[in-house]
């Protein structure tokens, strides 16, 4: 690699274009961007990349998994490939940048090097990866864990949203999911990921960083309560003789924030709360919550998810109802790459960019791909540390400057990886 490859740099303004032609596909008309995994919207800007990348001339194809990939060869055939991208689904109503910020920068990294008529010695390969935000009942990161070999038949013949299975959702969006083995990379092949992605939380503004340095990444787990109690009229029925779901929910609910308020985990979320029937005067029979907990630790997850079992029982019998807890996989917490977080260190100083080390609150499919090989992650600054909201927002210049570390990372790890 010549010493003028470590000082290209992306053509910003074509990422800034790309960035909001992309945010245009699956406008909300609520606010923000909707686009769920397999939704036509998603396979919509899945399709917009690859002719992106076409045009890039990187050699395009997607996997089983609906991962969708753009590889510049290196120069030496024998160095595996390094990886970077991020995904192009969203939660509903969301910003626009969670995702396509990182498949955008790296597809500015890679067309930067082949504008420039240089190559890495490993392939850079620019993924966009599948489902990371697990929708609609799905699982998340699935992308990723196909990927990494880590996606279980179970995986895809569980049913979401409308009893309608991943499977389902994959034969859908032009996936494979008969064939969801051939995704796997074996992990002679990947020589490493890095991700460039928002931070979606408060850390670089309060310190007035430009880039984070992700040390870690969060580990989490979800749970579906389901809670059973005795539908009946609002009108009729005596407050002594009611089985009220809404209230157990409404107990549950409580008790979930206190599993974090009290300190047994980071953070805990109740995302999604269902009243059946849902009608004014009808005392729910039926409630579901969707509940997500997070922390760095998988032995205080574990802790936390016994502590609101028993809690759950006493719940249940004070409003007699019944309550089940269906637990989802674990994502363990992962650690980032010292020797790749400090390339990113490195690229960061070179451009003069504030910078700060932080873990991620959020989970990413970098924490998947760890399985594979060395991973670390970019962080942008976010607006106010909002995400997952319309109101989601990171300065474009912050954007392109986020691109420049991550291509001069690559860069970097390139010369030193096996
Ligand atoms: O939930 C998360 O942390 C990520 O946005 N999927
Ligand atoms: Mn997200
Ligand atoms: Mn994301």
């Amino acid at each position: 690699m010549t010493s003028s490859a470590s000082d290209l740099e992306v053509d910003g303004g074509l990422l800034l274009a790309r960035l909001r032609q992309l945010s245009a596909i699956g406008t909300d008309p609520r606010g923000g961007v909707t686009r769920l995994a397999y939704s036509a919207e998603d396979v919509d800007a899945r399709d917009t990349v690859a002719d992106w990348m076409a045009a890039a001339g990187l050699q395009v194809w997607v996997d089983e998994a609906t991962n969708l990939f753009g590889r510049l060869p290196g120069r030496d055939p024998h160095a595996g490939a390094v990886l970077t991208g991020s995904h192009l689904d969203s939660v509903s109503r969301a910003g626009a940048l969670d995702g396509p910020a990182g498949v955008i920068a790296g597809l500015a990294t890679a067309q930067a090097l082949r504008d420039a008529g240089a190559a890495l010695r490993h392939d850079l390969v620019v993924v966009a990866f599948g489902n990371e935000e697990g929708t609609r009942g799905t699982p998340g990161m699935v992308g990723s864990k196909a990927i990494a070999g880590l996606l279980t038949p179970e995986d895809l013949a569980r049913p979401g949203d409308g009893g309608v299975t991943l499977a389902d959702r994959l034969r859908g969006a032009g996936g494979d999911p008969e064939r969801i083995s051939r995704a796997a990379w074996s992990p002679d092949r990947v020589a490493a990921f890095v991700e460039m992605h928002i931070e979606q939380g408060p850390v670089l503004e309060a310190e007035d960083a430009r880039i984070g340095v992700v040390s870690s990444i969060t580990g989490q787990v979800g749970v579906t309560a389901s809670i059973t109690g005795a539908a009946n009229h609002a009108g009729t029925t005596p407050m002594t003789r009611r089985r009220d779901a809404a209230v157990a929910a409404a107990h549950l609910v409580l008790t979930v924030e206190s599993l974090a308020r009290d300190g047994h985990v980071r953070v805990a979320t109740t995302g999604i709360l269902g009243l059946v029937p849902g009608a004014r005067n009808v005392i729910p029979g039926e409630a579901v919550l969707g509940i997500d907990i997070r922390d760095g630790d998988v032995g205080r997850m574990a802790a936390a998810l016994e502590l609101l079992g028993r809690q759950a029982t006493e719940v249940a019998a004070r409003t007699g109802t019944t309550i089940r807890l269906t637990v989802g996989p674990v994502q363990s917490p992962v650690a980032t790459d010292c020797r790749l977080a400090g390339h990113i260190v490195d690229a960061a100083e070179g451009l003069s960019a504030r910078w700060c080390e932080l873990t991620s609150g959020a989970g990413h499919d970098a924490q998947v791909m760890a399985a594979l090989a060395p991973v670390a992650m970019v962080f942008v600054p976010s607006v106010n540390g909002v995400s997952h909201s319309p109101h989601e927002d990171t300065d474009p210049e912050d954007l392109v400057l986020g691109a420049n570390v991550l291509l001069r990372a690559l860069v970097a790890a390139d010369l030193e990886l096996p």
